[in-house]
């Protein structure tokens, strides 16, 4: 991989097949300009094929305090729709790109950092973190795909509270809130996250494909279609040689068994 200019808005590092990709705006808190999101959003594109997970943190103490606001110019409605739209681009191409990406929070997540966040399949937080969308309080509404992902896991009412309140929730709460998957100690936020992305780059490419792009699709479909639509994605990804191998080895005495968690 090409490394990075020294003045780049994203740092990139590799390590085997996990990527750990860096905003990298420490004295703006990692706020999201635009060339961030731009740089942000090509260099996931651009990912050699063998990289297989991705690791995305913020450099400094906080993950992202969201849009930057001195961007925020005299937008007319138009292009404020279409600002939102690049969002709604670079972030769905988080979600249903080509390999899972793991967010390790600190700090602010904040705004569109929140937004870019849940665009994450595997959030780890450290205790310094916050979660807040001060978006009421500022004037404006999300616009980073956040009415449609956040509450998702922490549920409407909750989102309603934070937008309209500014309430902020540490990461205690927000981790009972459903904010993230994982709370761990201070400092130990990019290390876990590395572990769980070589897990998940270890797996079948087809059943991490079929987990980030069929999942969510199947979740938001009534029973009958997803029903549906589940029995056709289990037969694909059954049929693939690589599923075939995996359960063999298995079967073989070959492979690990599930375990019950330690203490
Ligand atoms: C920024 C931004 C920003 C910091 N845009 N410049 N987001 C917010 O409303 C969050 C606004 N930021 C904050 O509340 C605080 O900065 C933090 C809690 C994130 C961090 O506090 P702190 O004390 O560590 O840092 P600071 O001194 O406030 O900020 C350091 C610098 O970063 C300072 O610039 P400087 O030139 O005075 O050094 C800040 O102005 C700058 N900075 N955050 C621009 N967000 C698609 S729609 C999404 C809608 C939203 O995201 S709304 C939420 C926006």
């Amino acid at each position: 991989m090409k490394p990075p200019a020294a003045a780049s808005l994203v740092h990139v590092e590799t390590a085997g097949a996990v990527a750990r990709v860096a905003l990298n705006r420490p004295a703006k808190r990692n706020a999201l300009s635009d060339a961030l999101l731009l740089e942000l959003d090509a260099t996931l594109r651009q990912l050699p094929e063998s990289i297989k997970a991705v690791v995305l943190h913020g450099a400094g103490e906080h993950f992202c305090a969201g849009l930057d606001l001195s961007e925020l110019r005299d937008l007319s409605a138009a292009d404020g729709m279409f600002h939102s739209h690049l969002w709604h681009d670079a972030f769905n191409r988080i979600q249903f790109g080509r390999v899972p990406v793991i967010a390790v929070l600190q700090g602010a997540v904040v705004g569109g950092g929140l937004e870019l966040a849940c665009a994450a399949h595997i959030r780890v937080a450290e205790p310094s973190t916050f979660y807040a969308l001060p978006e009421g309080s500022r004037g404006i509404f999300v616009g980073g795909g956040g009415s449609v992902r956040i509450p998702k896991l922490i549920g409407v009412p909750r989102v309603t509270d934070m937008m309209l309140t500014g309430r902020v929730y540490d990461a205690q709460e927000g981790h009972q809130a459903g904010f993230a998957q994982y709370l761990v100690g201070a400092g130990q936020g990019l290390a876990h996250a590395q572990a769980l992305a070589e897990k998940v780059a270890g797996n079948s490419a087809l059943s991490n494909f079929s987990i980030m792009h069929a999942l969510p699709r199947i979740a938001a479909q009534n029973q009958s279609d997803g029903l549906f639509m589940e029995a056709m994605i289990a037969g694909i990804t059954q049929a693939d040689q690589d599923a075939k191998d995996r359960m063999r080895a298995f079967l073989d005495h070959g492979a690990n068994k599930v375990r019950k968690p330690k203490g």
